[in-house]
């Protein structure tokens, strides 16, 4: 169970403007997080705004209430408003102010002396809140959502609403509950969520099983082109922007791609390169075991997340990113090989 300072609590209590803030490109635990927050603040009484960095993937638009969220990009200055007349801000699924874009960022940064009040289960959470949520043995925001607001005594406040998309959240960081990070706990949670009346099925469904034909051929593409190397246990998938133009490529189409690599036998290590439509490249990495992602992405690839899954990034050409990649795996897997010897 986690501690919550009474000082927060009391500002729960008295105030009356808060705002949730989740990380750019939000996924299914950002967004299920924030929204079950939302409704909770709500219910005590709180105007109170989600916030997104950028906008919301399709796939995730089924959610209740996704229409009314704010998008940084879009509304800059009425936002800005909102937060400077905040009491609280929360901000979810991320550990950084830099994961809510460089503009949203400099804003915050600005706002220093506001109550920012964290939760999240990433690494090496940044020292800018004032109440810190942090905890990486968790499978997920929601999860630790879910937590906060039955600590605060309020676990019968949890409606069908809450429970669809804090389902949503811990369902979709777990893989579906199969990722390692999935405890007894993160299901007793799950179980509880089903008590509310909430239609798991169909939550799955429209997650996983209402791709677009776009989507479908997309991924075809993307298996096509799936590389093993067998020596180093890795695959991987690198799609260029010619492929995904071709494809109609929409924001989250690729979600869930990579975990193909790690769907091959003996394949521990898996990666994806998207090649952006500007510049750079983004790089997605699942692992099985205690193959490290998190620390392959940082030491190369400008990124982080958690032991199984990670993010980078490069300023490259897709070319030049996977040379990198291909140089750097056989240090990495050799120095890693080393330590446990
Ligand atoms: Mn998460």
């Amino acid at each position: 169970m986690i501690q919550i300072p009474e000082q927060l609590k009391e500002l729960i209590e008295k105030s009356k403007l808060s705002a949730i803030i989740v990380h750019r490109n939000p996924d299914g635990d950002a967004l299920g997080s924030a929204l079950a927050l939302q409704s909770f603040l709500q219910k005590k009484g709180h105007k109170t705004h989600v916030i997104s960095p950028n906008e919301i993937p399709g796939y995730l638009k089924w959610l209740p209430e996704t229409e009314e969220i704010l998008i940084y990009e879009t509304n800059p200055e009425k936002i800005q408003n909102i937060l400077k007349d905040s009491e609280i801000i929360f901000t979810l699924d991320f550990n950084d102010l830099s994961r809510s874009g460089k503009d949203l960022e400099k804003f915050l940064k600005k706002l220093k002396a506001k109550t920012f009040v964290m939760i999240d289960h990433h690494l090496e959470p940044s020292d800018y809140a004032r109440f810190m949520f942090s905890d990486s043995s968790k499978s997920s925001t929601s999860e630790m959502v879910y937590d906060f607001i039955v600590t605060l005594g309020h676990k019968n406040d949890i409606d069908r609403k809450m429970a669809t998309t804090l389902y949503t959240g811990i369902m979709t960081d777990t893989g579906s509950f199969k990722f390692p990070n999935t405890t007894s706990q993160t299901m007793r949670i799950a179980a509880d969520l089903m008590d509310k009346g909430i239609n798991h099925n169909e939550i799955q469904t429209k997650i996983f099983d209402s791709f677009s034909l776009d989507k479908l051929h997309l991924l075809g593409e993307a298996l096509n082109k799936l590389v093993f190397l067998p020596q180093y246990k890795t695959a991987y998938i690198a799609l260029g922007k010619d492929e995904l133009k071709k494809h109609h490529y929409q924001k989250g189409d690729t979600e869930g791609f990579v975990n193909y690599g790690l769907a091959l036998k003996d394949a521990d290590f898996a990666v994806m390169f998207l090649e952006n439509e500007n510049e750079g490249v983004r790089i997605s990495f699942r692992s099985k075991g205690n193959f490290p992602a998190n620390e392959f992405a940082k030491k190369y690839f400008n990124g982080g997340g958690h032991l199984n899954a990670a993010g980078g990034k490069t300023s490259k050409s897709l070319e030049e990113t996977i040379r990198l990649f291909l140089e750097k795996l056989p240090e990495f897997i050799n120095r890693l090989q080393l330590e446990n010897a």
